[in-house]
């Protein structure tokens, strides 16, 4: 057993988070220790290098003696009650009167002394936390943006000390150690099936996400889901719906025949002045503008930066249009309500048919709700990955699959069936980790092949 001396923090976890942690306690002068529970984590020997004088831990927590240690704070990709720390997560800390073990985020809260603007939600998270921090900087708002989305919340506040709002996207994990967040606008954009693995149920993963109203004094939720809806009091509620607004509501109607982000009855933008892609973006853009509009953004800014925003790389990206045949990047669809969501916004505006290409690590995740849309808008759908056998038992019955071996030989035979004003569309439903080092490097293979590929096979017709 390794005792952890008393009165030391100990940072768990030596990925992108748990380094913002060390660096976050180095400027504050606390002091502690890190652990990882992998024998070798990546880039180890560099952080031994650059925090001398920091003991580290590696391997399982359960060789760690932590009845001196002042805080525990875990990196989100590891769940709090691990052996090792599963005795401690129901412990108060006497210090902080937070619990003992908790996350970069906690951290974060006791910090910050410019306002949160937090986002969640199982989809959309990262659109609408760039898109909002695109309106704040249109609207002149110094605003920094980061957490899940990439850039750790901790170091958010070093590299942006003079930051009038902080704009983090938050996953579950996050808000799983996340005492209270405190927030100026929290929004809750959608719930479908993703992490059971972690969260054991959807009623887990759920009271996970709804920490985000903890302490917020206006929440932007779903009027078509209500497990949005904010469980936690808080001040104010605006509501963004896929139908035609009702009261205040934010949503989508026709006004002089042009389909519209509406506001009530106030018209806000057509949607033929939006550049993203496809009918969840609309869903997007409207819960954006209900953050900036409880932020007190002006209205015309947060218009031109909805205008000018192109979507993110990885989401309904339009590659090519090759011989009529649009090729669209969508890996960052992990899920099934994200694939949902990109069959049901691409595949209602074709003149012809959707491919799919599918497949992957399936987190556990029941397939079937995609048979019924793929049944009436899709030509074919090419699977392939660890879970292809389970996602071809979900959709046998209801639309032409075929099992290949990988990504590529999926897109050679899209190439070959796809016919004029079909979409040949990447939207796996599932993690990429079995054939890819992440999701962003499947969609870099996607484009490649179409830009080596598709595009000189279209020179040489
Ligand atoms: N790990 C161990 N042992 C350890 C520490 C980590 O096995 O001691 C493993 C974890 O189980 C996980 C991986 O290492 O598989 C990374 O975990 P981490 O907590 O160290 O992750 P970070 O590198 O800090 O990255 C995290 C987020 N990752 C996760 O929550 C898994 C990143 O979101 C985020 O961008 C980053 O912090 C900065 O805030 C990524 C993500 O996949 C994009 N998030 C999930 C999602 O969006 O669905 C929640
Ligand atoms: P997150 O950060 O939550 O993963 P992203 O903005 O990166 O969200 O989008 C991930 C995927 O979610 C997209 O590739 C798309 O398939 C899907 N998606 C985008 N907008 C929505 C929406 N409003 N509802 C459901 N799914 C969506």
């Amino acid at each position: 057993m390794v005792r952890v001396a008393k009165g030391l923090t100990l940072v768990v976890g030596l990925g992108l988070s748990g380094r913002a942690i060390c660096r976050h306690l180095s400027r504050l002068k606390v002091p502690y220790m890190a652990a990882d529970t992998r024998a070798e984590p990546p880039g180890l020997d560099d952080f031994k290098a650059t925090h001398p004088g920091v003991a580290v831990h590696c391997g399982p927590l359960t060789s760690l003696d932590l009845r001196d240690v002042d805080e525990v704070v875990v990196s989100p990709g590891l769940d709090p009650r691990m052996p090792g720390l599963i005795e401690l997560a129901d412990q108060l800390n006497p210090r902080t009167g937070e619990p003992m073990v908790v996350g970069e985020i906690a951290l974060f809260v006791r910090a910050a002394n410019a306002p949160i603007a937090a986002i969640t939600g199982s989809n959309a998270k990262s659109t609408v936390t760039s898109l909002l921090g695109e309106m704040a900087a249109a609207a002149g708002v110094n605003a920094a943006v980061g957490g899940n989305l990439g850039t750790p919340a901790l170091d958010l506040l070093a590299n942006h000390p003079d930051a009038a709002l902080y704009i983090l996207e938050l996953s579950s994990f996050q808000l799983e150690m996340t005492p209270h967040l405190n927030a100026s606008c929290a929004a809750f954009l959608n719930l479908s099936e993703d992490h059971l693995d972690r969260h054991g149920d959807m009623h887990g993963y759920r009271a996970a996400k709804q920490r985000i109203f903890i302490g917020a004094e206006h929440a932007v939720v779903n009027a078509d889901d209500p497990n949005t809806w904010p469980e936690y009091p808080v001040d104010q509620v605006s509501y963004f719906t896929q139908a035609a607004p009702k009261g205040g509501e934010w949503g989508l109607a026709f006004r002089h025949e042009k389909l519209t982000l509406m506001q009530g009855s106030t018209p806000w933008l057509a949607i033929d002045e939006l550049k993203m892609a496809g009918q969840h973006n609309y869903l997007n853009a409207l819960a954006a503008l209900a953050m900036g509009q409880a932020l007190g953004f002006a209205a015309e800014p947060m218009c031109s930066a909805l205008r000018e925003f192109n979507g993110l790389e990885h989401r309904s990206e339009v590659i090519a249009q090759i011989n009529g045949v649009t090729w669209v990047n969508d890996t960052k669809g992990t899920n099934v309500g994200a694939t949902l969501a990109a069959i049901n916004g691409i595949g209602s505006t074709l003149k012809g048919r959707l491919i799919l290409l599918a497949g992957g690590v399936g987190k556990g995740a029941d397939f079937s709700p995609l048979a019924e849309p793929l049944s009436r808008c899709a030509r074919h759908v090419l699977l392939f990955g660890l879970d292809a056998p389970r996602l071809a038992d979900a959709l046998t019955e209801y639309v032409s699959i075929q099992q290949v071996e990988d990504l590529t030989q999926a897109m050679e035979t899209a190439f070959e069936l796809a016919q004029p004003g079909d979409c040949v569309l990447l939207s796996p439903a599932c993690a990429s980790l079995d054939q890819f080092a992440n999701y962003q490097q499947r969609g870099d293979v996607f484009r490649r092949w179409v830009q080596q590929r598709a595009l000189p096979a279209r020179g040489e017709a």
